[in-house]
C-alpha cells in the first residue's frame, strides 16, 4: 500500500509530440517559421493583430486532425481512478488531455479552444476563426483575443498550482524543456515542500539536475508504465 497521497502532474509540449504536434523548441520546432518574439508577445499582437490571429487560427484548426495517445490516456485513467489529491497541470494549449477524459486538469499558458476579451476578461468557448476585432457577446466591446498566455503575461491558476504543490507528496513532471518560468520553477517549489520528484522526458532537460529521478524515453511509453506502478502500488 502506497503512502502517497497528494500528486502534481505538469505536462509540457513533448507529451504530446507522439499525437503529431510539433514541440516548441526541438528540431522542426513549432516556432521555426516564427520568430518567437513575432507571435507570443502582448507587443506582437498589438503590432500585428492579424498574423497572430492567423498563427493561432491554424492552430486550433489543426486540432481536428490529431487525437490523444497513449500518455494522455494514462493521465486520464490515472484521474478516474487516483483516490487521493491530483492535479494536472499543462502548458500545454492543445485540448488532448481534456479530449483522453482528464477532469482535475489546469491549463496554464491558456487554451486554443478559448477567446478571451481584452476589455472585460470574459472567456468563451472558441471553435473556428478568430479574426481580430470580433466582438465579445459579454461587453460588446470588438476585443476578442486568442486565450493564450504570452510571455510577460501571468500565467493561469498560479494560486492554486502553488497551493497544490506545497502539498504535494509527488511532483512529476513529462515532456518540458525546462526553459519557461514559473512552470520550470515548480520542481525546486516541490522539494523544498518535501515531495519527491520525477522527470518523465524523451531526453534530459534544463530542469534534469532539480529531479530526485530522471526517466529518459517518449511519453506514450513512459508515462502508462509509471501510471500502471503507480495506481497497482495504491492497492
Ligand atoms: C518529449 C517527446 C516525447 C519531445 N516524449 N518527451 C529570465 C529568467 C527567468 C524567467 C524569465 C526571464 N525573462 C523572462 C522570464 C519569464 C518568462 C520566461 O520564462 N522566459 C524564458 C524564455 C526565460 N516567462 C513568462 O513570461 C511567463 N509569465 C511570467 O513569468 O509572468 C510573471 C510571473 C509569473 C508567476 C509568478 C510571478 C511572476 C509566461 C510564459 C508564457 C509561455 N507561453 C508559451 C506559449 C503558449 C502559447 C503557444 O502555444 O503558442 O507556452 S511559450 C512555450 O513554452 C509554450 C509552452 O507551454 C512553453 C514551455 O515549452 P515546453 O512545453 O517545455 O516545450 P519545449 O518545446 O520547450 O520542450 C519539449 C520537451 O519535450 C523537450 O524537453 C523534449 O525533450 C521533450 N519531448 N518529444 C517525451 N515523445
Amino acid at each position: 500500500m502506497s503512502t502517497l497521497h497528494q500528486l502534481v502532474v505538469l505536462t509540457g509540449a513533448g507529451i504530446s509530440a507522439e499525437s503529431g504536434i510539433a514541440t516548441f523548441r526541438g528540431p522542426g520546432g513549432l516556432w521555426e517559421g516564427h520568430r518567437v518574439e513575432d507571435v507570443c508577445t502582448p507587443e506582437a499582437l498589438e503590432r500585428d493583430p492579424a498574423l497572430v490571429h492567423r498563427f493561432y487560427d491554424l492552430r486550433r484548426a489543426a486540432l481536428a486532425t490529431v487525437a490523444p495517445n497513449a500518455a494522455h490516456r494514462a493521465l486520464a485513467r490515472l484521474d478516474a481512478a487516483w483516490p487521493g489529491e491530483l492535479l494536472i497541470v499543462t502548458q500545454n494549449v492543445d485540448d488532448l488531455h481534456e479530449r483522453a477524459g482528464t477532469r482535475r486538469l489546469l491549463h496554464m499558458h491558456g487554451a486554443l479552444r478559448s477567446a478571451l476579451c481584452a476589455a472585460c476578461g470574459t472567456r468563451h468557448q472558441w471553435e473556428g476563426a478568430l479574426p481580430p476585432g470580433t466582438g465579445c457577446a459579454a461587453c460588446g466591446a470588438p476585443a476578442l483575443r486568442p486565450d493564450i498566455v504570452f510571455f510577460g503575461e501571468m500565467p493561469y491558476g498560479m494560486e492554486r498550482i502553488e497551493a497544490a504543490v506545497a502539498r504535494a507528496d509527488l511532483f512529476v513532471s513529462i515532456g518540458t524543456s525546462g526553459a519557461v518560468y514559473p512552470a520550470a520553477g515548480l520542481v525546486r517549489a516541490a522539494s523544498a515542500a518535501g515531495a519527491t520528484t520525477l522527470e518523465l522526458n524523451l531526453e534530459r532537460s534544463a530542469g534534469s539536475d532539480w529531479f530526485d529521478t530522471s526517466r529518459l524515453g517518449p511519453a506514450a511509453s513512459l508515462v502508462p508504465e509509471w501510471v500502471d506502478s503507480i495506481l497497482s502500488a495504491q492497492k
